[in-house]
């Protein structure tokens, strides 16, 4: 639907915390072993869909946002404190999306949903975690991994709670057009909406918004008249007002018929709450208000006339009851992904996390691949140790082979990411 909030925003996770290079300091010995714990990781930017909010207003003002950092490990094997999460929260409905790319990275549709919008960086590995049996002691530590940071741009598509629908000219328009702030055009010819107008209805300390749908007919399940595109809208509302004009000539039948549109496009459709409203009611006489109260007496419609006002007031108050019986029982799309609320775990989190690519470049050699950027990123280049460890990983992983069988010799430069690194055979 056409009504978009949209705000971009930057967003930055909190860097991990270095870990620590630290000796064990006991009394009557020189130098005791390798004691230094690990960095903290960095907070993450999570994205949570809360339901209790209509719009992104919050968003118009404060345009960055940034997660705490991992605390430094330190000695002692005393690891530091994880940076806490900054969750916004955002109303369901709210497409997320790369600023740079216009990549589409999420829909949040359901109360809970959450996002991660940045990632924490890892906490560096303490020295302690460097001790093998050829290294017993190791002088050096990893240093914190950056926290990921973006622009993203935040889109509210707003989904309306209830959808009023109805065959064309039946009053959609001209009953939102008195209940909500809604200015639709109304005439007397079918098909004067042409897209869905959307208002905000108040009662009392309740608001919700209702979307006046373009009338329907008879095949707009396989695209007639307007058409199916508005089915799919009305798919998204909790709730539909099925309205009928008590100036045609057969409202059971008319009733009838739309129900089978309903059910003809799709299950969920037919399976939404529905709540009858008769309209018109000034443009008849009370015999056939009389007859149709008898007929439609089981599903107890309410009537209404949006010209004169009469049994509007009835009518919204029953409206408002229904929207809060309904307000969590149906999720607010039709879609209804898991909801979860994982540990991010940036590891793991890595798919084909051992992969890489060697290139040659112009003054040495290129290695690509995402766990041993991450690696190389984390590593303090200044500590001759830490150096020999990212060509151990480089053995293990097979990258210093290859690195062989492209030509690399003694003392050629390899750029990992944003580090680089001397060769060595
Ligand atoms: N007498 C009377 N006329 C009404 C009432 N409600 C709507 N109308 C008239 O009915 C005609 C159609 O009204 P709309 O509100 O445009 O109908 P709609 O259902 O939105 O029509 P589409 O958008 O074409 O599907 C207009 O001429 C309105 O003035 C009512 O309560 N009483
Ligand atoms: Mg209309």
């Amino acid at each position: 639907m056409k009504f978009c909030d949209e705000a971009n925003i930057f967003v930055k996770a909190g860097d991990g915390g270095n870990g620590s290079a630290s000796f064990r300091r006991e009394k009557f010995v020189a130098k005791g072993g390798p004691d230094g714990g690990d960095g903290g990781h960095g907070g993450n930017v999570v994205i949570e869909a809360d339901e209790n909010l209509n719009t992104l207003a919050n968003f118009l003002g404060k345009k960055h946002y940034k997660a705490e950092k991992g605390d430094q490990g330190l000695g002692k094997d005393m690891s530091g404190k994880h940076g806490e999460d900054v969750v916004l929260k955002v109303p369901p409905g709210t497409l997320i999306l790369d600023a740079e790319t216009d990549e589409l990275l999420i829909d949040l549709t359901t109360h809970g949903q959450t996002f991660i919008a940045a990632k924490g960086g890892l906490g560096g590995k303490g020295n302690t975690g460097f001790t093998t049996s050829v290294r017993q002691a190791p002088d050096f530590a990893e240093l914190g991994e950056p926290g990921e940071e973006r622009e993203i741009k935040l889109e509210l598509k707003l989904i309306a709670a209830v959808a009023i629908m109805g065959y064309p000219s039946v009053g959609k328009s001209t009953l939102i057009s008195r209940i909500s702030n809604a200015k639709p055009k109304i005439a007397d010819y079918p098909f004067t909406t042409l897209v869905p107008n959307l208002g905000v209805v108040k009662v009392d300390d309740t608001d919700f918004v209702v979307a006046d749908i373009p009338g329907l007919i008879e095949g707009a399940h396989k695209g007639k008249g307007l058409g199916d595109e508005f089915l799919k809208h009305i798919e998204r509302c909790k709730l539909l007002v099925h309205m009928l004009d008590i100036t045609r000539d057969d409202l059971m039948d008319d009733y009838k018929k739309l129900n089978d549109e309903l059910r003809l496009y799709s299950k969920t459709l037919a399976d939404k709450p529905q709540m009858l409203a008769v309209s018109k009611i000034d443009a008849t006489i009370p015999e056939i208000i009389k007859d149709t109260k008898g007929k439609f007496s089981k599903l107890k419609p309410s009537f209404i006339s949006s010209v004169t006002g009469e049994g509007l007031d009835e009518f919204l108050y029953r409206l408002k009851d229904f929207v809060k019986k309904h307000r969590r029982s149906v999720g607010a799309g039709h879609v209804r992904p898991k909801t979860e609320r994982k540990v991010f775990k940036p590891h793991l989190d890595i798919p084909d996390a051992r992969k890489f690519d060697v290139e040659k470049t112009d003054d040495g050699f290129k290695i690509v691949g995402k766990r041993i950027e991450q690696i190389a990123i984390m590593t303090d280049m200044s500590k001759r140790g830490a150096h020999i460890r990212v060509l151990d990983v480089l053995k293990k992983i097979g990258a210093h082979k290859e690195l062989i069988r492209f030509g690399a010799k003694d003392g050629d430069k390899v750029q990992i990411g944003v580090r680089q690194f001397e060769f060595f055979v």
